[in-house]
């Protein structure tokens, strides 16, 4: 079908909370976009201001000037649209050599408990498909996802057009 994986046509979280969302979640899936930054040991944690805006800090390992590896510590405040569970995230590191940068962050499903699924285009290609994007599978718990979450989430992977795209996220303690 044409409108297959135009990104116009991506569903999302419907009716997404964010008080529900804050907290700490753990990566444990992602799929890279080109030029990858967080390489694994990701931690995500998301928190709502008394102004109800949402605001998140990360850690991960990175390799920087190729060979650099260390610990990153990220910031992002999110900017709201229309659509509740789709934000514009602008994100720097605590160190000026880290990445900064205005993204997509799509919630594209979550039961706020278990597990979490984000996305985000960062290059809309000629026929509407996405031509660079990034997502995260993220789990309320460092061991992984329930199996019972599992099924829900190939089914999200495959929707994004991302299955067999992602990469399994370790966490060995490093940051
Ligand atoms: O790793 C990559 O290659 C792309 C990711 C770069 C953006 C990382 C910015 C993190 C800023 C702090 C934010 C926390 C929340 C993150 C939730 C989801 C993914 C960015």
């Amino acid at each position: 079908l044409a409108q297959e994986c135009q990104v116009a046509n991506i569903q999302v979280m419907q009716n997404f909370t964010k008080t529900r969302y804050a907290g700490t979640w753990y990566a444990v899936g992602k799929k890279d976009p080109e030029g990858l930054f967080l390489l694994d040991n990701v931690v995500a944690q998301f928190t709502i201001d008394s102004d109800l805006k949402m605001t998140a800090t990360a850690k991960g390992r990175v390799i920087i000037l190729n060979n650099w590896e260390m610990c990153a510590h990220m910031f992002a405040t999110f900017e709201e649209t229309p659509e509740p569970a789709k934000f514009r995230m602008n994100y720097w590191g605590a160190a000026s050599y880290l990445q900064t940068g205005n993204d997509e962050h799509w919630v594209i499903d979550t039961d706020y408990d278990n597990y979490a699924i984000h996305y985000s285009c960062r290059v809309v290609d000629s026929d509407s498909t996405c031509l660079d994007s990034y997502s995260f599978i993220f789990s309320r718990h460092p061991t992984g996802l329930r199996p019972e979450d599992q099924a829900i989430v190939t089914q999200k992977k495959m929707e994004l057009c991302l299955l067999g795209k992602y990469r399994r996220v370790a966490h060995n303690g490093f940051c």
